[in-house]
């Protein structure tokens, strides 16, 4: 006996309009339908219309589709118009190493109905918690911040649990509230642990922003919780987002001297995984001692690096002396990362400073063609502290 068939669409037609439902609370639910259709209607119509290429992977019901409703020649001319302006919606530098789909073009991106996983007051405080470091929501404004807050919904996780698995599709980023997860890459057919996420961080972004294959595996180590966040909503806002991002920073990192040596292409990637924080006069970066998990490069404004010593006969503490400066294009927070020891320094903000945040997983995949260049500088650290600090002195950490 044949089951009735439910046709392809349906769900998400009609989960998209109960969202929108409980979003804007509409007096008469009758005549809010027909808006709501008639708008995605429209906004089908359109897509036929510019039948523009499409992004892989399918969305049923309500598209999430590059569109426009322009041919094609009228992009070439609109792309030459706006490559002078900022705002322009098309730029053709940003194409240059944009796979495939370009979010850019997505202008009915509002007309989309949103996800929304109800949540209680105290999950949202955790959720908000755990979202406070994560580099990819730091160039969000408030509007799609709260998007991805009211998308994202809880998973909570067991031991050995194998959270993504290298080669499979993507389906959801995932912020990590709790636990310690193992990251697995496969290396000449054995799966190796190159490195794990302890209590904080984020993954599942690659696989996303690219339409690329899962690039590793990973894999819970306790009971853990973690919040997802899913495919169609990560590219309607982050990777959005990204495109006005690779704009923003594309002639800022090109001037980076650290990152000259990279291609293109891979700079545009630093950019894509990249966060911007802010810091006050005398506000401190980084801990001496401390853990570390990211690195800084100075996007404007000057820090100052500061080290406390201990005198080796009496182990009495020695004050914090200034030691170097850093300004704009120039990097610090490397040398934790590379030596996997604690933060060899303390790191001010002196005036209003910005600086480029790339977290250590990004810094280890991105970052490997520099390594020589900061190991070099590293190796004058080495002269300079003897040469500042006499060998009497050990550094506090
Ligand atoms: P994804 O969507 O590809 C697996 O799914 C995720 O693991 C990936 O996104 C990243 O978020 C995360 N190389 C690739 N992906 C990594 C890596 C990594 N680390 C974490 N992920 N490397 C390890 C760097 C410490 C490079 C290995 C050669
Ligand atoms: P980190 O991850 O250890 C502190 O966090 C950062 O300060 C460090 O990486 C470097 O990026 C940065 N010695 C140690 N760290 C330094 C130094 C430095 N300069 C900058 N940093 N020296 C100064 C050399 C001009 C030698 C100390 C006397």
């Amino acid at each position: 006996m044949s089951a009735v068939e439910i046709p392809a669409g349906l769900k998400e037609l009609l989960q998209g309009y109960t969202v929108e439902v409980l979003r804007r609370r509409p007096p008469d639910l009758v005549e809010f339908a027909v808006q709501h259709f008639t708008q995605l209607l429209d906004g089908q119509r359109k897509e036929q219309k510019a039948k523009r290429p499409s992004v892989r992977g399918a969305h049923k019901g309500v598209s999430f589709e590059a569109k426009s409703n322009k041919p094609d020649v009228d992009l070439e001319e609109e792309e030459e118009d706006n490559e002078k302006s900022t705002t322009g919606k098309y730029n053709r530098r940003v194409s240059v190493c944009a796979e495939a789909y370009n979010p850019d073009d997505d202008d009915d991106n509002d007309a989309e109905p949103r996800v929304v996983h109800p949540k209680t007051d105290e999950q949202r405080r955790r959720l908000q918690d755990a979202c406070k470091h994560i580099l990819l929501f730091k160039t969000l404004d408030q509007e799609q911040f709260s998007e991805v807050l009211d998308a994202m919904f809880e998973l909570l996780v067991k031991p050995q649990q194998h959270i993504i698995d290298q080669g499979d599709d993507g389906d959801n980023f995932y912020i990590i509230e709790k636990g310690v997860y193992d990251i697995f890459v496969q290396k000449d057919c054995a799966s190796v642990c190159v490195g794990k996420y302890d209590n904080k961080g984020s993954f599942g972004e690659l696989a996303l922003m690219y339409n690329t294959p899962r690039a590793a595996t990973i894999v819970a180590t306790e009971e853990g919780a973690l919040w997802a966040l899913d495919r169609a909503t990560f590219h309607r806002l982050i990777v959005r987002n990204n495109a006005k991002k690779r704009r923003m920073y594309e002639t800022f990192i090109e001037s980076v001297s650290l990152l000259k040596s990279l291609e293109l292409s891979e700079r545009m990637k630093i950019v894509d995984v990249l966060g911007a924080r802010a810091f006050k006069d005398g506000e401190r970066i980084i801990t001496q001692g401390d853990e570390a998990d990211c690195f800084y490069i100075v996007e404007s404004g000057e820090v100052k690096i500061m080290i406390k010593s201990k005198t080796k006969a009496t182990q009495q503490d020695n004050p914090e002396v200034e030691v170097a400066r850093c300004s704009k294009g120039q990097y610090f927070g490397e040398l934790a990362l590379v030596t996997n020891k604690p933060r060899a320094a303390s790191v001010y903000a002196v005036g209003d400073t910005k600086c480029l945040v790339i977290d250590i997983q990004a810094f280890e995949r991105l970052l490997g063609p520099c390594m020589e260049i900061m190991k070099r500088n590293i190796s004058q650290y080495e002269d300079q502290l003897v040469a500042l600090f006499g060998s009497s002195v050990d550094l506090k950490h």
